[in-house]
């Protein structure tokens, strides 16, 4: 049997291109939000509280239509409906306003997060926090930066180094669906003695890149979906965090952990706890 000949992936490239169409759909959500007052509409999606803006939709038409553009050959899934079937293997995840919630309600934790795989293999991944000026971005195996500030000013970013769960800063989030929601609180109540504290910033993007730049120190969740999770799990990975189920095994969208190295394990033993 002849061996797979392995495809050599212009990883730079597809980090380029991710950066600029997360910045891009970060940017018109951003206008948007500024031209608005206060909490802003939506239509409502799986829940009354689960919305969409004319944002969300309008930033996805746009990195849509570029990868269309750029990439014709490439599959895209993204949050709002967009499943373009493709040829070429590579398959992109977008996200164009993750955090939802905060974005209506003008809350700064929201983010746009555009992910590229092939074969299933994340390759490159970025998150635009727009209102805290923050751009996080990783490719395969060679680690994960942050751009910061109006200059963007870039450097490398490492996940924690805390090795006691009892100082650790633990993100996490609730899902739309009151029993869901149910669930999770009960397994939060489980935990939160064991760890230092819990923030729930209100976006699975965020809340990953944070665990990359080492603002958390963990962070877990239920129920994601694939273009939540896409870039962020890459760049903590890459960032140096450990990234599993809530057993170990590899990390999928419906439960994923994100953690400093030395506080994976005990997170997980913790978790089995609950
Ligand atoms: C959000 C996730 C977050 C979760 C929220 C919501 P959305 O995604 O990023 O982690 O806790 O309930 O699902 O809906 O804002 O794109």
């Amino acid at each position: 049997m002849s061996e797979q000949t392995p495809v050599a992936h212009d990883l730079d490239g597809l980090r380029a291109l991710a950066v600029s169409l997360a910045r891009e759909a970060g940017d018109i959500a951003l206008e948007g939000r500024r031209a608005a007052t206060g909490a802003m509409a939506g239509v409502t999606k799986s829940s009354r509280t689960d919305v969409v803006t004319e944002f969300d939709r309008a930033a996805e038409a746009h990195v849509v239509g570029e990868i269309r553009r750029l990439r014709p050959l490439d599959a895209i899934v993204g949050e709002e409906g967009t499943a373009v079937a493709g040829t070429s293997g590579y398959e992109w995840f977008v996200d164009p306003i993750d955090g939802t919630t905060n974005f209506v309600y003008d809350q700064p934790a929201w983010s746009s997060s555009i992910g590229v795989a092939h074969g299933g293999q994340m390759l490159a991944g970025a998150v635009s926090v727009p209102p805290l000026h923050e751009m996080f971005s990783a490719c395969l195996g060679q680690g994960a930066t942050l751009e910061e500030g109006t200059d963007r000013t870039s450097r490398r970013i490492t996940a924690s180094a805390e090795t006691d769960l009892s100082l650790a800063l633990v993100g996490t989030g609730f899902g739309y669906q009151p029993e869901l929601r149910r669930e999770q609180a009960e397994q939060l109540v489980h935990l939160i003695t064991s760890v230092r504290d819990v923030r729930r910033l209100g976006s699975a993007a965020v809340d990953l890149c944070m665990v990359a730049c080492g603002r958390l120190d963990v962070y877990y969740e239920l129920n994601l979906n694939a273009w939540d999770a896409a870039a962020g799990e890459l760049i903590a990975r890459e960032a140096g965090a450990i990234t599993s189920d809530f057993h170990g095994g590899p990390a999928r969208p419906a439960e994923l952990v994100a953690a400093a190295p030395a506080l994976h394990r005990p997170f997980i033993d913790l978790l089995a706890t609950t």
